[in-house]
């Protein structure tokens, strides 16, 4: 499985990527949303595999591509008996964010990327539509931070795990009026906090590097985004938690006043979340035997570059991590789009 679907998804995240690097600083995040959905899918598609969307673009009836429950890749097409010898092949669970950042697109600002996790079937936790408490640290701290303590208590693990003075260690926080309280502890900690408007999950991957000058995310993001931010911590032996966050007191938008702590908890049970309070880490939201991520940066990044357009082409950087053969792969692609281009770029 790893092997080919590695290659072929470094494709489908391009595809992405570049659809949606066209709409880079126009303003408008649905459509650069869009232009992600339908090249992943469109590339998806073509792959010999038989692969359903455990974590999408939202449930059926209100996404019309890559929602929760649609089969993707050739072997699950109406003609697939023909083309693919469907008892040899093994199902796969795939979760996807075609566009993570769409905001951050619109804007023409950093850190947004196409990206998505893989593994054999149940191998992805089917994060519900939820917010998660998170907390990813580097591979020196697995383990030893937890998010049961508090922000200062990990801080003080951190310093101690990468033997740095809390000073000298940044902690990324999504810009949040949630998070109002959590920047104030942090930054008596003397560590200093980097605020983000969006795209926790390159955040979250980011501390496994180093040189990217992150150290900690802390705080809360949406439940998807962090199985695909654990797909990938898992393979690389980073720290990731996620707690789900069910009481509507603690984030407020118009869609969680609908709701209830009570009802959540009722929402969450028919799930089969039986422990609301349950804290998960990476391998148990990824926990497959072989777990696949890749993303492609759409805006440059702490970890990818952005999608470089030039006549009669463009460039592209992925990432692509195996948990099976323990690899992270930087892969830089030049796209060929005209008989002729001018010149190819070299960086
Ligand atoms: C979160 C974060 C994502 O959107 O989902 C955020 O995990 C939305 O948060 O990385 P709010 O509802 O508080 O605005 C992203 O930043 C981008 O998808």
């Amino acid at each position: 499985m790893e092997n080919t679907l590695g290659l072929e998804i470094i494709e489908v995240v391009e595809q992405a990527a570049i659809a949606s690097a066209r709409y880079m600083g126009k303003g408008d995040k649905d459509g650069a949303d869009q232009a992600a959905v339908e090249a992943m899918r469109q590339r998806m598609n073509k792959i010999y595999m038989r692969g359903r969307i455990v974590i999408g673009e939202g449930e059926r009836d209100e996404a019309p591509m890559l929602y929760i429950g649609e089969e993707v890749g050739i072997c699950t097409q109406p003609n697939a008996a023909e083309i693919c010898s469907l008892e040899e092949l093994v199902e796969i669970d795939i979760a996807v964010d075609p566009c993570e950042g769409t905001n951050l697109v619109a804007k023409g600002q950093n850190g947004s990327m196409a990206v998505l996790a893989i593994s054999e079937k149940g191998g992805l936790f089917a994060a519900p539509d939820f917010y998660m408490n998170k907390l990813a640290a580097p591979p020196a701290a697995a383990g030893h931070v937890d998010i049961r303590k508090s922000a200062t208590e990990n801080i003080k693990i951190l310093s101690e795990c990468l033997d740095r003075a809390p000073e000298e260690l940044v902690v990324v926080v999504m810009d949040r009026p949630r998070h109002k309280e959590l920047i104030q502890e942090i930054r008596t900690t003397g560590a200093r906090v980097r605020l983000i408007s969006d795209g926790d999950v390159s955040a979250a991957i980011s501390c496994a590097f180093s040189g990217t000058n992150i150290h900690a995310l802390m705080g809360i993001g949406a439940a998807p985004e962090g199985v695909i931010s654990a797909a990938a911590m898992r393979a690389l032996g980073g720290h990731f938690q996620g707690q789900l966050v069910y009481d509507p007191a603690v984030v407020k938008t118009p869609e969680s006043e609908k709701w209830t702590r009570e009802g959540n908890i009722e929402r969450l049970k028919s799930m089969g979340i039986t422990d609301p309070d349950r804290v998960y880490n990476a391998n148990e939201l990824a926990s497959g035997n072989t777990v696949l991520f890749a993303a492609c940066g759409i805006t440059p990044g702490t970890l990818m570059e952005g999608v470089r357009f030039f006549d009669g082409g463009c460039r592209t950087q992925s990432l692509v991590i195996s948990s099976v053969n323990r690899t992270a792969r930087f892969v830089d692609t030049i796209h060929i789009s005209s008989e002729r281009p001018k010149m190819l770029t070299l960086h």
